[in-house]
């Protein structure tokens, strides 16, 4: 009895789960078996709520399962390759490596202090060569059934810094270290062929049921199919022996609305045209400046080069257009080259607006609306075609199919299927990140690491000095012989994209022997993972790359599976509200005290702004640090809390006052179990409450809705500590303590030890409900009089008749209609109706 002490609970139990390794998968066992995975994370320092909430729900879910008898797969580890351990190297002078396992050592501390029901034999670090060597096999594997190139693609160039930036080291442009305006540069760089798949990661889509709805359509996007037109355009004049420009469209039923056509600043024709002119070279070395990313492009202002060259219309032989150079035409998507419709594309719009070209409306909302202008922008719609000859009146479906069928009759062009889906650049040049398992020798070109030579380890001896990869300048790392003749080569010193490594983690921790990536049977015991849980931030090129990869091992016979994730949730993130002092500057929580109504800083007594609740995060100083949390009111509140007040897939808005209802809870229970006394006698009511409470505890959890499970266990908890002592308020209270535990663990096992209840927790079956406990015992019976109904009144099941006839004749309402006359007869259906005849 006293007071639940979290301080004491916890470490006991922790350490009694580990003694007995409660949570390590056995893969040979003959159980039913689960996955649950959440997203694993970045070591950047601390763990932050975000964390905290993402692993309690999967904590959760997956001490539930366990309790359901199954055998769990629920593993953590770390995604340690990345960008900010070099900047901590670049900024502190600490090695990556030592900045990466100083914070997985913190973090790890943090995780086991929340009392995650983890298989922590199974962890793992990217960061560390006995995984990315692995990875590097696999990558090697992929390169030998041809899902790997390396070809020249354009980089982000800081020419201050002399380094290729990352897209999100650009900022409005500018390197974010040096400032100086990035230029685009073209360097060799390895490609996974993930464009292979777009179908198919389409198609399979199509099959998860247990994926939000969302996520679905943001993967549809990003894949984004469409149906589109590839056609040349003849050229009045041919210029270096080409007489034609081949273009490509989603829209060939604006084909009447184009002003101008369009190619790249690398097309071979602008490369042409600038090798005679100097003022072409000029123009599209202009372009080159500005960064790489899609963002950058769509909003660097248009820019455009008149070549001169006249374009044909395909469809009307004395229609000429102008031929431009435009710097928003991507050589790497389509054919480089487009016609432009100002009046239905904006890009086209500002590019006609700047160069006084046509702006003609061929599609609109009606046929009678053809005569209005284009003013302001432009109207990117389906409609009618109109202004368009023989299509006029068509329905933009109607009018591309029938451009589309006049093109491939009079073969000048043909309908195609495109896929905005891009080939997956993996070359990153860091330094923290797995090394591409590749040597490059003058006579031999690119040749693979031989196996028996992996993993390549990342050199230790490297200095953050300079800015650029230091792989670059490790001479002693870099100079090889070459694998296959023995000449001097060098090692590739580009490393892998980190959603490489978070590819196949998952594939890793159901199976991980030493001496190769996995075990197909064995992983195949496990995968796919039965419910992944993680932020809604991922939901495209993580999701996406891991998609990919499965499905890349299964191409090449490795895996007999394509979706890894069979169930994703995304959860909804932790907020706060902001607080500003006087100058605009951030204030931290701690900063700042209630004073009545208002808020003031506590330092200089000024009056202080609440501001919005936004997400927590480092700039708006409105985070809460989880630790001193848990050191004070123990890992079952802070657990509870995490699941109580919103639906897990909305935001969750931290509050002091929900923190300490969650530890109040934890102490009712407790109360409940300590001072649980041997009684005799049933509760009738009380027995129906908690039946009724396992199954709709069981229906919430099997929908991750824990909000809902955590209702039920206050009123629960309310129903008992309003009974009297009996044999089946014992009973409750021990199915309580049960249905708590996948979310309280600790404070479940101690009332079990309270209670005086032989083992664990952890290893207690789920209860189990009797389905015929789950009617109301109450029913409504209608009055009728005279066939009229005249009341309703609650009364108990299996009300015999002469029970219910004077329930009904003692009811206000039949009095008053009644008038003190006698009944002449009742007539009683049981459980459902009286009528009375008067
Ligand atoms: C004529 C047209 C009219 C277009 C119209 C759009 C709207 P999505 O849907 O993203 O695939 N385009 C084609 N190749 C391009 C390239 N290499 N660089 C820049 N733009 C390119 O976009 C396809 C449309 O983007 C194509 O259809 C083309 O413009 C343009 F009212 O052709 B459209
Ligand atoms: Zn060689």
């Amino acid at each position: 009895t006293g007071r639940f002490d979290p301080a004491v609970a916890d470490v006991r139990w922790q350490a009694r789960w580990d003694e007995q390794q409660c949570f390590a998968a056995d893969t040979s066992s003959a159980k039913p078996k689960t996955y649950v995975l959440e997203m694993f994370p970045y070591p950047s320092g601390r763990i932050h709520m975000g964390h905290v909430r993402n692993y309690t729900m999967g904590d959760v879910l997956a001490r539930y399962r366990r309790m359901q008898g199954r055998e769990v797969l629920h593993p953590m580890g770390w995604d340690a390759f990345g960008m900010p351990a070099e900047n901590a190297a670049m900024e502190r002078g600490v090695h990556p490596g030592e900045w990466t396992r100083q914070n997985i050592a913190t973090m790890r501390a943090q995780l086991k202090r929340l009392g995650f029901a983890l298989d922590w034999s199974r962890e793992l670090a990217t960061c560390e060569p006995d995984y990315y060597g692995h990875e590097q096999a696999l990558f090697l594997d992929l390169f030998d059934a041809g899902l790997v190139y390396r070809k020249e693609s354009e980089v982000n160039w800081d020419p201050v810094d002399c380094t290729v930036l990352a897209n999100e080291q650009v900022i409005d442009g500018r390197g974010w270290r040096s400032g100086a305006p990035v230029e685009r540069r073209r360097l060799s760089q390895w490609f996974l062929k993930i464009t292979d798949f777009a179908e198919d990661l389409l198609q399979g889509l199509g099959e998860l049921e247990n994926w939000p709805d969302k996520v679905k359509l943001m993967q549809e996007n990003w894949i984004g199919k469409s149906r589109g037109l590839q056609f040349r355009f003849r050229l009045a004049e041919a210029i270096e022996g080409t007489d034609q420009v081949e273009v490509f469209t989603t829209r060939p039923d604006t084909i009447f609305g184009a002003s101008f056509v369009a190619i790249a600043p690398t097309h071979p024709i602008a490369e042409a045209l600038a090798a005679r002119d100097p003022k072409v070279a000029e123009f599209i070395a202009d372009c080159r400046r500005g960064g790489t990313s899609a963002a950058e492009i769509e909003t660097a202002e248009k820019k455009g080069f008149d070549t001169g060259l006249k374009a044909v219309h395909p469809l009307d032989p004395d229609w000429r257009l102008p031929v431009y150079i435009a710097n928003f035409v991507l050589m790497e998507y389509g054919t480089g080259a487009i016609f432009g419709v100002p009046g239905h594309d904006q890009r086209d719009y500002e590019f006609a607006t700047k160069y006084k070209l046509p702006i003609k409306r061929v599609v609109a909302a009606s046929a009678e609306e053809a005569g209005q202008p284009i003013v302001g922008e432009a109207e990117p719609m389906d409609g009618i075609a109109v202004n368009s000859s023989f299509l006029n009146g068509l329905t933009t479906e109607q009018a591309t199919a029938e451009v589309i069928r006049r093109a491939e009759t009079g073969g000048w062009g043909k309908g195609t299927t495109t896929y905005r889906l891009r080939d997956w650049g993996v070359s990153r040049q860091r330094y923290w990140g797995t090394p591409i398992p590749i040597i490059h020798c003058e006579s031999c070109g690119a040749v693979p690491v031989p196996r028996d030579q992996l993993p390549v380890v990342l050199p230790e001896d490297v200095a953050f000095d300079q800015p650029g990869n230091p792989l670059d300048r490790h001479e002693g790392w870099r100079k090889v012989s070459c694998p296959s003749c023995g000449g001097t080569a060098l090692r590739e010193t580009d490393t892998l994209d980190t959603f490489v490594d978070s590819s196949w983690y998952f594939i890793r921790f159901a199976s991980e022997p030493e001496d190769r990536p996995y075990d197909r049977s064995e992983v195949e015991q496990w995968l796919p993972v039965d419910q992944y849980i993680g932020g809604v931030e991922h939901a495209i090129l993580h999701l996406l790359y891991a998609r990919f990869w499965t499905r890349a091992l299964n191409r090449i016979g490795r895996l007999g599976m394509s979706e890894p994730f069979k169930g994703l949730f995304t959860q909804g993130m932790v907020t706060h509200e902001t607080y500003r002092a006087g100058d605009g500057s951030w204030l931290s929580p701690d900063e700042v005290k209630r004073d009545g109504d208002d808020w003031i800083h506590i330092e200089s007594g000024k009056a202080v702004t609440p501001g919005r609740v936004e997400k927590m995060s480092k700039s708006k100083r409105n985070t809460i640090d989880p630790e001193p949390i848990v050191a004070r009111y123990g890992a079952d509140a802070v657990r509870w809390f995490m699941l109580s007040d919103s639906p897990p897939e909305r935001d969750l808005e931290w509050s002091e006052g929900g923190i300490e209802g969650a530890s109040r809870f934890v102490q009712r229970v407790w109360r409940l179990a300590s001072t649980d006394q041997a009684a005799e006698g049933v509760d009738e009511a009380l027995s129906r409450k908690v039946h009724r409470t396992v199954a709709a505890v069981g229906e919430a959890l099997e929908g991750l809705q824990f909000n809902k499970a955590v209702a039920q266990l206050y009123e629960l908890t309310s129903a008992i500590e309003k009974s009297k002592p009996s044999k089946t308020r014992s009973e409750a209270i021990r199915t309580l303590v049960k249905l708590t535990g996948p979310a309280a663990p600790h404070l479940a096992e101690e009332a079990w030890v309270a209670l005086g209840e032989q083992g664990m927790v952890v290893d207690a079956a789920w209860p189990a409900f009797d389905p015929s406990m789950l009617v109301d015992d109450q029913v409504t019976l209608a009055v009728q009089i005279n066939g009229k109904l005249r009341d309703t009144l609650n009364a108990p099941r299996g009300l015999d008749r002469a029970a219910a006839e004077a329930l009904a004749l003692g009811s206000e309402k039949v009095q008053r209609q009644l008038g003190g006359n006698a009944p002449r007869k009742v007539i009683v259906v049981p459980d459902r109706l009286v009528n009375i005849v008067a």
